[in-house]
């Protein structure tokens, strides 16, 4: 099982990076040790390049691989990922390889580290001008700027509110975790999943990378074998725009048993990102 999807296009490629739920449920919860990678150069042929990352390659964590992105500079791939810490706490580690398949070093200590519940699910951009973004956080959106080396925070951390009832029924608008920022004609979409458990997929949009968000609506909403956690992956690649997520509707699936599935969409001629629908005509 798969879930949290964050693809990355580099070259004529699409990388797609999840989280992996194991088979055997401990404890009646996430059970996620390590993070997969598949590619594609055509949406239909996929290549399996396993486990490019684990728990065991980072000396300080001890459990929950949660969320990852990976994003490229300089030749380098930097894949950021959530983990619960050995002393307490959820931290984003950073493993970085000289292939978008791996094999990826940890850092060897974390990114940013507040040790509670929130530092999770960190998405990363770099912007025209060069300055490169991270976000994270559940159940409020935090970010920094980060250096050019990508591996160090570039000024204090920020808490962007995303809450505020931007939307006609506050509910709809509520930020929860899991975002994914994309740039498209100058506007910054920051999507993300929202309403709380069961989450629905929703997006604000801005003409700067660090908001004030203004609401753009729920793209995606439960049903149809959507699990109580859901997560964005917009990507366009090749001239096609791709909405990544996650649902429960493999073999024995369920909250905890998530599969990765995609749909493609086309961008409302204003600009907004229309309601997606989960079918089963996807991967
Ligand atoms: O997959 C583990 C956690 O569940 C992720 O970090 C969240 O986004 C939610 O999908």
């Amino acid at each position: 099982y798969t879930a949290d999807p964050a693809p990355m296009v580099y070259g004529d490629t699409l990388y797609l990076y999840v989280t992996h739920d194991e088979d055997e449920l401990l404890n009646d919860f996430y059970t996620m040790y390590d993070w997969h990678c598949f590619s594609t150069k055509d949406m239909v042929n996929w290549t399996n390049h396993g486990k490019i990352f684990s728990l065991d390659d980072i000396s300080w964590a001890e459990d929950r691989a949660w969320a990852p992105q990976c994003v490229e500079r300089n030749g380098k791939f930097y894949l950021y990922c959530p983990v619960h810490k050995k002393d307490g706490g959820m931290a984003i580690a950073v493993g970085v390889s000289e292939s978008p398949t791996g094999p990826f070093k940890d850092l060897g200590y974390p990114l940013v580290d507040e040790g509670d519940w929130n530092y999770i699910d960190p998405t990363v951009f770099i912007d025209d001008d060069g300055q490169a973004y991270i976000y994270w956080g559940n159940p409020k959106l935090y970010y920094s700027k980060l250096n050019d080396d990508m591996i160090s925070l570039n000024g204090d951390i920020q808490v962007t509110d995303l809450s505020h009832g931007f939307a006609p029924n506050e509910e709809e608008s509520k930020y929860t975790e899991g975002p994914r920022i994309h740039k498209r004609n100058n506007k910054y979409y920051m999507l993300y999943a929202s309403h709380g458990v069961p989450e629905k997929l929703s997006y604000s949009v801005r003409d700067s990378p660090t908001g004030p968000w203004t609401w753009g609506g729920v793209i995606m909403d439960q049903g149809n074998g959507t699990a109580f956690t859901n997560h964005p992956g917009l990507i366009e690649v090749k001239g096609r725009s791709f909405l990544f997520y996650h649902n429960q509707k493999n073999v024995s699936g369920g909250g905890y048993s998530r599969s990765t599935a995609v749909e493609e969409f086309t961008w409302n001629a204003d600009g907004s990102i229309p309601f997606i629908k989960s079918t089963d005509n996807g991967v």
